[in-house]
């Protein structure tokens, strides 16, 4: 039986004003990966351990799971959205059995995030911010889905071929505010939007590391900004670490992502982000800041 969507409408409630209040401990964002493919934790694992997956990191702390059907690591290739579905329904709907938690829905193709919304999945996270196939703004105007709209040059197969700015955190802030405009223009309410300065996604090291130094000039745009950066590439050049290899890069970068002002990290190692970010909050609280 599906979770009542009353409680359901509540948590995501819940999880859209801990959003806004910065004096609440950041939220963190549980990657779940229904894909063979994926950079660091792709597998042919079956829907059953995809759904454990899930309810583990629940309860390791995570505020919300990010359900996605395609990878979008640098080189990969395009999947026709029938593929896309076919991968994540069957998770959704086995979640949403057993879990009234928040769920996103990581696609840039409207059709699949339609299926997913209509399955049990609350927020939709596009990596194109609103460019990718069909008519995604419509649809989050017309369910009232919030959206996060990430910044990418270029796309998932050529993005790390050189990429080029002249100031990366100016047009990262403004490709972001033009989305927002059109997201509003299109009827999406504005407190429905989140921002992300997308690590990774057409950037070298020196921009990622520009962005993160940098991240209070986007948060100052006024939307709730998430930041993804675990296990990604830039630790792998820092560090020199395989992807599996990359918790503790990871942890620095959330920690950094956060004091730059992100309200949500997007995460494959939940327990232990969730405990370092616990344990930075405990310290805030404990003197008064
Ligand atoms: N990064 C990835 C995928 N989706 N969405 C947002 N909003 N921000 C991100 O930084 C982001 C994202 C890439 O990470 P992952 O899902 O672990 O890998 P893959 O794309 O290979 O599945």
């Amino acid at each position: 039986m599906r979770k009542g969507c009353g409680r359901v409408a509540e948590k995501l409630k819940e999880f859209m004003r801990r959003l806004r209040r910065a004096e609440d401990c950041p939220l963190v964002m549980g990657i779940l990966n229904c894909t063979p493919d994926s950079f660091s934790d792709g597998s042919n694992a079956s829907v059953e351990d995809r759904v454990e997956r899930g309810l583990q990191m629940i309860a390791e702390g995570a505020d919300i799971l990010d359900i996605g059907g395609e990878s979008t690591r640098p080189g990969a290739q395009f999947i026709p959205a029938q593929e896309e579905l076919r991968r994540v329904l069957p998770v959704i709907e086995q979640l949403r059995k057993v879990s009234d938690a928040p769920l996103s829905i990581d696609t840039n193709k409207a059709v699949v995030a339609e299926a997913a919304l209509a399955t049990g999945v609350n927020i939709i996270n596009d990596i194109t911010a609103l460019r990718g196939e069909g008519d995604m703004a419509g649809l989050a105007a017309r369910t009232g889905a919030p959206v996060i709209l990430m910044h990418m040059q270029g796309l998932p197969q050529n993005m790390q071929s050189s990429p080029s700015y002249r100031d990366v955190v100016a047009e990262v802030y403004a490709f972001l505010c033009e989305r927002a405009e059109y997201a509003q223009s299109r009827g999406v309410c504005p407190k429905a939007i989140l921002f992300d300065p997308g690590f990774g996604f057409g950037k070298t090291f020196a921009h990622n590391a520009q962005l993160l130094r940098r991240l209070p000039e986007l948060a100052a745009a006024g939307y709730p900004l998430l930041a993804g950066l675990s296990r990604k590439s830039m630790i792998g050049q820092a560090l020199g670490l395989s992807p599996e290899d990359r918790l503790e890069g990871s942890l620095a970068l959330a920690l950094l992502a956060v004091e730059g002002g992100a309200r949500v990290v997007r995460v494959h190692d939940v327990k232990e982000t969730a405990r370092a970010l616990r344990m930075r909050s405990a310290v805030l609280t404990a003197a008064g800041a």
